[in-house]
This record gives structure tokens, C-alpha cells and sequence, in this order.
């Protein structure tokens, strides 16, 4: 028999067929691309314990020696923490075709895969979206086209903080994806609970909102939770803000360019709060895989 073009795990063909909740989860937060080691180990940890605490079966995706995944398997989750190539959607034929050992898939290639595959609902930390100054370089992440093309829900806490959030915003009603604040009136900015700019649209019950995910999947389309990260993880503003200008001062200078930019950025953030960004971003991906595994949850039985 031949190969299938996407292996999906056991456990999540499974769930898939017994209509049990499951959750998709990106592969490049915690690869080189992403966070450091050894929080890099703990996020993942942590986001699969969180998606099983809510009753779902967390499906890692990635490329591994050439295959595209759904739902890594445990055997190979250290492979999740080294050195990748960056994938996101329009990478997945290449890494294949090239036979790429470990691609870390995007949101954008982790939303194709899900979305192929009949997974509704998708965790992350941060989105990509509009980079400050695209008015000139058009830098806009594949994210936000992704998030409305697939009928996939994506849950995160916003958008990078290094990122254009009111640009950010505009393009994502231009693309037609509803963005809902979980528990919240106000984008959040990623390690920070708020940003300043109003949401059009909250929700407060799980089911609510496992019906409006379940039309939208019904048009096809997806859509956008915000989940602010927990209070007593949050990073102090004022630090974040002088990191975050001296990292994108740097990378101006440095003519850091495309898709090196958000690596570079998140590094530099995490060296100058003296670690305290990297247990922001571990509880906020935690945060996220808990509300994507209780929506995903009650999406089942429909
Ligand atoms: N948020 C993080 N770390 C990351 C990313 C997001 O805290 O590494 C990744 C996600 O996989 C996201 C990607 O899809 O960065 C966006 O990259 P770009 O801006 O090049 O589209
Ligand atoms: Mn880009």
C-alpha cells in the first residue's frame, strides 16, 4: 500500500472517528525556531498535559524525514525540540519533496495540515500577522490567510507583540475571520493581557462558542480566539516594550529581513527581560491548549 500523503497518529485517527475532541498543535515554538531549551521541552510538556486535561488528544504536526504528521508520536517528541527549517504552508511540498528531516510547521502549515485531516481546533501562542513598517517591505505573516481559508478555530493570545496590532486587525476583518476575545474585551499582545484595541465580539460560555466555530467550519472558513495570558504570568509592560524596540533597532540595522525576523525578535525579547518572557509564553501556550481542548470538547456530539 502506498504510503498516505499526511500519517495521522493512531490515537488521533481514533479520535477523529469517535468524534472525540482534538486538538492540533504547531511544531515551531518548540524547535530551535522558537522557544529555548530546556522551556522549550517544558511548553511542550505542559500543552499536551493541558489538552488531555480538558478531555482532548493533543496532534503535534510536523515534517519528519519527508512525511507530513499529525499527531508526533511520543517516541519522537525529543526530534520537536532541535534544530528545524521553518515550514510554513507554502513549505509543505517543498519539505516533502526534498525529504526535509525535521520541518517546524507554522501556524499557517500547522492550520493546512489540521484542516486536511478534519481536526477543528488549533492552540498556539502567538499568531503572526502585519509587521510594523509592511506599508514598505509587505511583510505579512501566511497566518492570517491560513486562519481564514481552513475551517479550522484557532486559539491564541493575540498576535506577536513585535507585530503591527492594529494593522493586524484591519487585514483579518479584510480576510473576513471573525476574532473573538475568550473572557475578554481587548486584543491581547501576546505576554501582555491587553493592548488597548477593542475587539468587536466576546464570549463567555464554551458552548457559544462551540456553535459559532461549528458554522463557520460549516462555510468552510475559520476564525480567531483571543486568550489573554493568565494575570499572574503576565509580563511587566514597561520591560517588554525597551526590549522590544532595541531587538526590532537591531534588526533594522543588522537588515534582518522575512521570515529570520521573528525568531531574532523573540530571542532578543527573552535575553533583555532576563528570562521572564519565556514562562510568559510556556503558561500562555498552556492557557491556550486548555480552551482549545474544552472547545474542542464541546464541539463534539454535532
Ligand atoms: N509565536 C511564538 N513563537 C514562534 C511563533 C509564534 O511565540 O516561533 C511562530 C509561529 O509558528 C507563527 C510564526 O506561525 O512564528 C510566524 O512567522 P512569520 O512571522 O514569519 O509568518
Ligand atoms: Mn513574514
Amino acid at each position: 500500500m502506498p504510503k498516505p500523503m499526511i500519517e495521522v497518529h493512531p490515537e488521533v485517527a481514533d479520535a477523529l472517528e469517535a468524534d472525540v475532541g482534538v486538538v492540533a498543535l504547531e511544531s515551531t515554538v518548540t524547535s530551535n525556531l522558537g522557544l529555548p531549551s530546556p522551556a522549550n521541552l517544558e511548553a511542550l510538556e505542559r500543552s499536551l498535559r493541558a489538552v488531555r486535561d480538558a478531555g482532548a488528544v493533543p496532534a503535534v504536526t510536523a515534517v519528519l524525514d519527508g512525511q507530513l504528521v499529525v499527531g508526533v508520536d511520543e517516541r519522537h517528541h525529543e526530534r520537536l525540540l532541535g534544530v528545524a527549517q521553518k515550514v510554513a504552508e507554502r513549505e509543505l511540498p517543498i519539505a516533502v519533496g526534498q525529504g526535509w528531516a525535521f520541518g517546524a510547521t507554522t501556524v499557517s502549515a500547522s492550520l493546512a495540515l489540521a484542516s486536511s485531516v478534519g481536526v477543528s481546533v488549533f492552540a498556539t501562542g502567538g499568531i503572526g500577522g502585519v509587521h510594523r513598517g509592511a506599508e514598505h517591505t509587505a511583510d505579512v505573516s501566511a497566518d492570517l490567510g491560513a486562519i481564514a481559508r481552513h475551517g479550522v478555530a484557532t486559539v491564541s493570545a493575540g498576535a506577536k507583540s513585535f507585530l503591527d496590532l492594529p494593522r493586524t486587525l484591519e487585514t483579518l476583518e479584510t480576510l473576513g475571520v471573525p476574532v473573538i476575545g475568550w473572557r475578554s474585551d481587548e486584543l491581547p499582545a501576546f505576554t501582555a493581557r491587553t493592548s488597548g484595541i477593542a475587539l468587536g465580539h466576546r464570549c463567555d460560555d464554551i458552548d457559544e462558542l462551540a456553535s459559532i466555530v461549528r458554522v463557520q467550519r460549516g462555510l468552510g472558513r475559520g476564525l480567531l480566539i483571543t486568550n489573554p495570558v493568565p494575570e499572574a504570568d503576565a509580563l511587566d509592560q514597561d520591560a517588554h516594550d525597551a526590549a522590544l524596540d532595541d531587538a526590532l533597532t537591531e534588526a533594522a540595522r543588522r537588515k534582518i529581513t522575512g521570515a529570520a525576523v521573528t525568531p531574532m525578535v523573540l530571542g532578543r525579547i527573552a535575553e533583555a527581560t532576563a528570562g521572564a518572557s519565556v514562562p510568559a509564553n510556556i503558561a500562555l501556550l498552556e492557557h491556550n491548549a486548555t480552551v482549545a481542548g474544552q472547545l474542542a470538547v464541546a464541539m463534539t456530539g454535532s
